[in-house]
């Protein structure tokens, strides 16, 4: 519990100050300082237990936080980036949505490009449902080189490169209807790992409900990751057909059980719900049967077997392993998991799988040698209605620990250590995975769903912060309307017992899961390296408008203007062009300082770029309106800012 004892004497105040080495940072700052500090806590009524808060999430003006957050952005498409333990708002990374400050699809030609690609059924779709970011990893650890994050509503994945934190490429799965374990990735990011969750057809036909065991389908996608070229491979990706059950959240293997993937379930029902046709809703369907299925997928026999056309069908111009071809080759398993399970998380030397369900107040912890060994010898119970062998309960569980009520998602630290978010019971759960020993429980505000630990997924977890992604606020926060804010509480985890340092709002949901990594592991650029650098490419553009090289030419109805941007003006300024006229602009920042970002907007034609130092575009559009337009610099870069502007002008053909 928060201790609440006021301060009633500043003196008290002044020895928990001193006692925080608080008056030996100040380094002479003044005398009286230390006073001020106790009558400032005095006034606000601060605990003791405050001040500690205060100074362990405080970073000083000019300092940097010693980890990033990487949070998904919700239904925003976005992603979030907070430093930790500050919680201080980086940067919001346009990636499923348009980015308006970015420029992120607002005229600019490559980030259009990037949002097309996730276009569904001939469709511009205006939001996605992200929830798992995955940061890209090095035999089990973050690399700090990529990340990667799903859209559930519509089966996407966006790919970011974190030399500039830009989304590069969003790959659709047309085999999918929605997915939700995703983002996973195998432990050198060999695959970025998709499995579906809502079934359907495979081949995106209609087929009526009556037959949903015999059309409906799930899947998992295993999406080759091209390091090198920093994007995803489709051609070399292949998907491997499941059951109609509900996959849920996966996590990739590493050490002992390299090469494997799982995959929980819900609705091994099959239920498909009705309520209007007099059929138990599908609430009361999923959750009929005590047990549902952990899947147990081995990637690196899929992958080969993927390489032989005979294996394989082609569905939707993707390659897809039929489920009795994964059965026959060994490449599916099941394992019965108690009652509509969430989270599956495998533990940091990969030798144990921690599986909580939604229904069951225990932790399960499964054990990768008992599983591996249970496949060797066949120890199967049966198989399921499609033939995937069932491996015995007790042949796979090494123990249980009961945590408390809606055990969810579990993330490590670095001595053995699992904290467990805890829904229904709105708190977390610390208890060791190697002794099933429960050590002590936090509460949170309130309904807890992921975690994220520092490192808290990878082989080597740091320990330090945590923090709990909370799915109500209620009274946390000044009210804002019914609509209230979401709240991410960091977590010191670094001492005996847990504290509850900060409640960071964030203006945005629901963000689901978010990722830590220790800040000196990333290494971006400040501006990008030499001046003309496509991000499209990232590599210098031919094409890019040099300073004392602009100019604009007309070839038939299409204008080239190559144009450059320096404080405080942009060269050429005016640009005159007939109406119908298709108008490309190239435009180079041609800055090499760093944080000297240009904007280019053309007021009424939705045109926004952002011009990082170095930076080039190109923008092409029909110039079909006629009239007057200004351009103009939306950054405010220098004194003169304001006078960075020109004009378009449209005259009528
Ligand atoms: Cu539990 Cu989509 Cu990972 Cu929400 S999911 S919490
Ligand atoms: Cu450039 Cu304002």
């Amino acid at each position: 519990m928060i201790g609440k004892h006021r301060w009633k004497l500043g003196a008290t105040a002044f020895a928990v100050l001193a006692g925080f080495g608080y008056f030996a940072a100040c380094g002479g700052g003044g005398q009286g300082q230390g006073a001020d500090v106790g009558q400032i806590a005095q006034d606000r009524g601060l605990s003791q237990e405050d001040i500690a808060r205060a100074v362990k999430t405080y970073v000083p003006t000019g300092q940097m936080d010693e980890y990033l957050l990487m949070s998904s952005g919700g239904h925003s498409g976005q992603v979030m980036v907070f430093g930790v333990p500050s919680m201080r708002l980086l940067k919001v990374i346009g990636v499923f949505t348009p980015e308006p400050w970015q420029g992120y699809g607002l005229g600019a030609e490559e980030t259009h490009a990037v949002l097309d690609q996730g276009r569904m059924l001939e469709k511009d779709i205006g939001w996605g449902d992200t929830h798992h970011p995955a940061l890209s990893e090095t035999e089990g650890d973050y690399d700090g080189e990529y990340l990667f994050i799903n859209d559930k509503a519509n089966p996407r994945i966006g790919v970011i490169d974190l030399r500039d934190f830009e989304t590069k490429q969003i790959v659709t799965d047309p085999l999918l209807t929605s997915n939700h374990g995703a983002a996973f990735v195998t432990p050198n990011t060999e695959y970025v790992v998709e499995g579906s969750q809502y079934a359907g057809t495979l081949d995106g036909t209609h087929a009526s409900l009556d037959d949903y065991e015999e059309r409906y389908r799930g899947a998992v996608t295993f999406f080759k990751f091209d390091r090198d070229a920093g994007r995803i491979d489709v051609d070399r990706s292949f998907t491997i057909e499941l059951p109609p059950y509900a996959q849920d959240l996966s996590d990739a293997g590493k050490g002992p059980s390299h090469g494997w993937a799982f995959i929980n379930s819900f609705n091994t029902e099959m239920a498909t719900g009705g309520i209007g046709k007099g059929n138990p809703p599908f609430e009361a369907g999923t959750a009929a049967n005590d047990m549902d299925y952990l899947h147990v997928i081995n990637w690196e026999k899929a992958a080969k077997v993927a390489e032989n056309p005979e294996n394989t069908r082609t569905v939707q111009g993707r390659t897809l392993i039929p489920i009795d071809v994964a059965i026959e080759q060994g490449l599916l398993y099941f394992i019965p998991e108690p009652k509509s399970p969430h989270g599956v998380d495998v533990t940091p030397d990969g030798s144990k799988l921690v599986i909580s369900g939604k229904l069951d107040p225990h932790a399960t912890v499964y054990s990768w040698e008992m599983i591996e060994e249970a496949i060797a010898n066949e120890d199967f119970s049966g198989t399921d209605p499609y033939g995937v062998p069932i491996i015995n309960f007790d042949s796979a569980v090494e123990g249980q620990l009961e945590l408390g009520l809606g055990p969810l998602h579990t993330q490590f630290g670095p001595n053995g250590e699992a904290y467990t978010s805890l829904f229904i019971e709105s708190a977390v759960a610390k208890w060791n995975y190697e002794t099933l020993e429960m050590i002590e429980k936090l509460p949170v505000h309130y309904n807890v769903g992921h975690l994220a630990a520092a490192e808290g997924d990878t082989r080597s977890p740091d320990g330090n912060y945590l923090v709990s992604l909370n799915k109500w606020a209620i009274d946390r926060f000044q009210s804002v309307g019914p609509l209230h804010p979401q709240n991410f509480q960091l977590i010191d985890t670094s001492g005996e017992s847990m504290q509850l340092l900060y409640d960071a709002a964030i203006g945005i949901g629901e963000p689901h899961y978010a990722q830590m990594i220790k800040a000196d592991k990333l290494s971006p650029w400040n501006t990008y390296p030499e001046v003309g650098f496509d991000p499209g490419t990232m590599a210098v553009s031919e094409e890019a408008p040099r300073a004392g090289d602009e100019r604009i030419e007309r070839d038939g109805n299409t204008v080239h203007v190559y144009m450059t941007a320096v404080r405080s003006h942009f060269n050429p300024e005016h640009i005159e062009v007939n109406q119908g006229d298709e108008v490309v602009l190239h435009v180079t920042n041609v800055e090499q300082a760093r944080d000297a970002t240009h904007g280019f907007a053309i007021n009424k034609y939705n045109v926004n770029v952002s011009l990082e130092p170095g930076e080039t575009q190109t923008v092409r559009f029909t110039a079909d309106r006629v009239g007057t337009f200004p351009f103009y610099c939306t950054e405010f870069c220098s004194a003169l800012h304001l006078e960075m502007m020109g004009y378009l002008l449209v005259q009528p053909s």
